[in-house]
């Protein structure tokens, strides 16, 4: 079912509040503009246009609610996270393919908690310079773009603590009482959790300490710039999804596409930008073998700010995040 009728439903998520700069939410307007819908259409998708998620312009840093971990606008993010969160539960059990433009990588704590909880068994490649495995108790920055695999992650947080606890983040608390698309976990549910073995990290380059050392301890798979070096991108994507389809050939994959990941000359419209990053065909073939597992089903497309480079880059910026998107949604070059 997953590989059949094919709607995608496409979901702007103009998300900021997960790092420090505006900007970031006029991504899926400008994925948008540029015809997005009618290019997913021309690949034979059925187009599911959702309603803008957090729609409202974001304010500054400094006038949004405090949190009392180290967390920064918690509360926006959380709370956005679970309206995402609640979109991406319902399509799933729809058995449509959600797809969710960002805004800045937070976001992803809520498609992934969404996808997770409709479809327990799914395996993610996340693509990106960093890791986003920190959580509010080792984050040395605050930001929580840096966060969404951490939260989720199976073994990240410290005995004695709960994701739950964080303002913002109480749909993830096993007494969630429940609400409207998002209902309290019974009958055995737990909150949705990401296992150390079911994700693989591609383009990684720059990692902090305490994320290094869960890495490690953890045991998760990763392909950092080094092993693409060593290995090339055609190896590295081959074992990547047979890292994640051996034991389960019908696995649904979820793919988290931080821009970042490609090396700035290509990609320098983006907040966090590391050099000695993904080439312009290394990124688009990460997003092309993905296609072809004929697993793929919810992906997001993260961190565009095109205020943060001349027109120009932002311009290229925009055109290779269209790429990169048609590419995983099937397009191949002959
Ligand atoms: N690891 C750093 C942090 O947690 C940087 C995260 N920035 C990103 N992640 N752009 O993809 O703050
Ligand atoms: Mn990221
Ligand atoms: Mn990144
Ligand atoms: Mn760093």
């Amino acid at each position: 079912t997953l590989r059949e009728p094919r709607t995608v439903s496409l979901i702007p998520c103009p998300m900021t509040f997960g790092q420090p700069f505006t900007g970031t939410d006029m991504g899926p307007e400008l994925l948008m503009q540029k015809g997005l819908p009618s290019m997913l259409s021309n690949l034979g998708w059925r187009v599911d246009r959702v309603p803008e998620v957090l729609g409202k312009s974001p304010t500054s840093p400094t006038s949004t609610p405090a949190s009392s971990f180290n967390a920064k606008n918690s509360s926006l993010v959380g709370t956005g996270a679970k309206e995402l969160a609640k979109i991406c539960y319902s399509k799933s059990e729809e058995g449509r393919f959600p797809l969710t433009l960002g805004g800045d990588h937070s976001i992803s704590l809520g498609s992934l908690a969404g996808v997770l909880r409709s479809r327990p068994n799914t395996g993610v490649i996340w693509v990106d310079a960093h890791a986003d495995l920190n959580t509010p108790w080792i984050s040395e920055s605050g930001n929580m773009h840096g966060m969404p695999v951490g939260l989720l992650m199976e073994g990240m947080v410290p005995e004695g603590k709960s994701v739950g606890e964080i303002e913002g983040l109480n749909w993830l608390s096993e007494d969630w009482k429940g609400e409207d698309g998002w209902p309290a976990y019974t009958n055995g549910e737990k909150p949705p959790t990401l296992q150390p073995s079911s994700i693989v990290y591609v383009g990684l380059r720059d990692v902090d300490k305490e994320e290094r050392e869960a890495i490690k301890s953890l045991n998760i798979k990763y392909y950092s710039m080094y092993d693409i070096d060593r290995l090339g991108i055609g190896t590295v994507m081959e074992k990547s999804v047979e890292h994640l389809l051996k034991d389960d050939p019908d696995r649904p994959l979820h793919l988290s596409y931080d821009i970042d990941a490609v090396d700035p000359g290509q990609a320098p419209a983006t907040g966090t930008t590391v050099r000695g990053g993904l080439t312009y065909r290394e990124a688009h073939f990460v997003a092309e073998r993905i296609a072809n597992s004929g697993n793929l089903a919810s992906a997001d497309l993260v961190e565009l700010n095109p205020t943060l480079s001349d027109e120009t880059g932002a311009e290229e910026t925009v055109d290779l995040g269209l790429q990169i998107l048609t590419s995983m949604m099937g397009k191949s070059i002959i």
